[in-house]
């Protein structure tokens, strides 16, 4: 099947010109400058051509955070791999890389191969996974080196959840000891987990069990804290290492600092810190608040009023804006938290809406079209060795692309979204401009306001080592 698009501007991280795209298969076979011979004889050519006129034409979205089915707080994930993914697909990402879990005392790859089996044959667009490891022994580390073999190059690490997936700086040191040698990215979770529980239980003794307290419990001097040390603990392992949904002004400090003193440190923010905050949102009156309890928390207003996150996202302290969608439904999931803000499981779902609310930042004057670009897909496959498989609109590589209308708006709502959520955290968030058109390898995914895919559509990616390790 051949496919032109023409007409369009295609926008990548390094600019946007009018160029015609044209695909053959699953792959990119040729940018064409309109109007010349060669775009004329492909267009007589092509099986399909698709008009874009008006609209930009970027490389699909790429969300490298989303927990499909998250074992979690008592309960799961509320999306399936197959309707997380085909969410994702409605809102233009054609690249997730999900979180398979290993807690402590399970076997590393017994706990792949039950993630690989969630997700085989389900899912809309194509997918990949970071391991989590929440019980880092000697096993676990030995696994490590056939996991980067295999394609999983990047593994979570949490400084938070004490009991649940908690590393300690022994075992931290360890893992980042082991990516030095493999050349694995270490992706870590900083919050100063023991301190945090410490908190939340005197609040809870006083009677303070409201959703809200699950901020004011988590506060972001111990985000920063955490980034700090785990700082240390990479450049004493000699390992690089990339903060996961950083979400206070303390931490972004910390990554800064140790950026602009030429360390291998990066970071990544999510929508919900750019655009929702603790008195607003996990501050709602009765027990709406838990639909906003995620880890780190929404930050105040004072906390958000100076913009740090988007300054960081054009400065590139903060590299690339991902998810971590982990949806759950107030009802039987949140509401496990509604004696105790401590049982609300943790999440907010998003991957459906990341790159219409990344683009309104291009809107507000927030960030450049082509940074817009860069931050959602061609860093994201940078970082986590898809590129230039994924992340850019170039010949050779995977036909994954979206036509984005600036002209026409988005409305989000729990009505017309396509998760498995009952509620929206972005309820009435209105956007100017619209996923129109979502060709995933090729294949036409969202056309006319359409899902046009199937199950399985989506295949397994086996990941290089990051472009960032030097
Ligand atoms: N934070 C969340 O909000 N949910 C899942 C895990 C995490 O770290
Ligand atoms: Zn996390
Ligand atoms: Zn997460």
């Amino acid at each position: 099947m051949t496919t032109l698009i023409k007409n369009g501007t295609v926008v990548s991280a390094t600019g946007r010109h009018e160029a015609d795209v044209l695909i053959d298969g699953e792959k990119i076979a040729a940018i064409l400058q309109p109007g010349t011979s060669a775009a004329d004889s492909a267009e007589s050519g092509a099986e399909k051509v698709i008009d874009a006129t008006g609209k930009y034409i970027v490389p699909g979205g790429i969300d490298c955070h989303t927990h499909m089915e998250l074992p979690f707080g008592g309960t799961f994930a509320s999306d399936t791999f197959e309707i997380g993914t085909r969410a994702a697909a409605w809102g233009g990402t054609t690249t997730i890389i999900d979180f398979a879990v290993q807690k402590h005392e399970e076997n590393v790859r017994e706990c792949l191969d039950s993630w690989f089996a969630k997700a085989e044959g389900e899912c809309a667009i194509d997918y990949a996974f970071h391991m989590i490891l929440g019980g880092v022994d000697d096993a676990a580390l030995k696994e490590m080196d056939a996991l980067v073999d295999e394609g999983i190059t990047s593994f979570k690490l949490f400084m938070a959840y004490p009991g649940v997936f908690y590393s300690d700086d022994g075992q931290i040191l360890k893992v980042m000891q082991k990516a030095s040698e493999n050349g694995a990215m270490i992706c870590m979770h900083a919050e100063n987990g023991i301190a945090i529980d410490v908190i939340a239980e005197q609040a809870a003794a006083r009677g303070q069990t409201d959703p809200v307290y699950h901020g004011i419990t988590r506060p972001p001097r111990l985000e920063g804290e955490a980034t700090n040390r785990a700082i240390q603990l990479a450049l004493v392992a000699g390992a690089p290492v990339y903060f996961v949904h950083l979400s206070a002004s303390e931490a972004l400090e910390r990554v800064a600092e140790a950026r602009n003193e030429g360390h291998n440190v990066y970071a990544e923010t999510c929508p919900q810190y750019l655009y929702l905050n603790l008195e607003d949102h996990l501050g709602a009156p009765g027990f709406a608040g838990a639909g906003y309890v995620c880890s780190p928390p929404l930050r105040t207003k004072e906390h958000t009023h100076h913009k740090d996150l988007w300054r960081g996202l054009r400065t590139n302290d903060l590299a690339i804006v991902s998810t971590d969608h982990c949806p759950f439904c107030m009802k039987e999931q949140k509401e496990l938290g509604l004696e105790d803000f401590r049982a609300i499981p943790n999440g907010i779902g998003g991957v459906e809406h990341r790159m219409d609310l990344i683009y309104q930042g291009v809107v507000m004057g927030e960030l450049s079209l082509e940074r817009w670009v860069e931050t959602c897909s061609t860093t994201p496959a940078r970082m986590f060795g898809l590129y230039p498989q994924k992340g850019v609109i170039a010949a050779g590589s995977d036909a994954d692309i979206v036509l984005y209308d600036p002209n026409a708006k988005t409305h989000i709502s729990v009505d017309t979204h396509h998760m498995s959520m009952d509620y929206s955290a972005y309820e009435g968030f209105d956007i100017d401009g619209h996923v129109d058109t979502v060709i995933s390898r090729g294949k036409v995914l969202i056309e006319d306001g359409a899902y046009h895919g199937a199950k399985g559509d989506g295949r397994y990616l086996r990941r290089g080592l990051s472009s960032y390790l030097i």
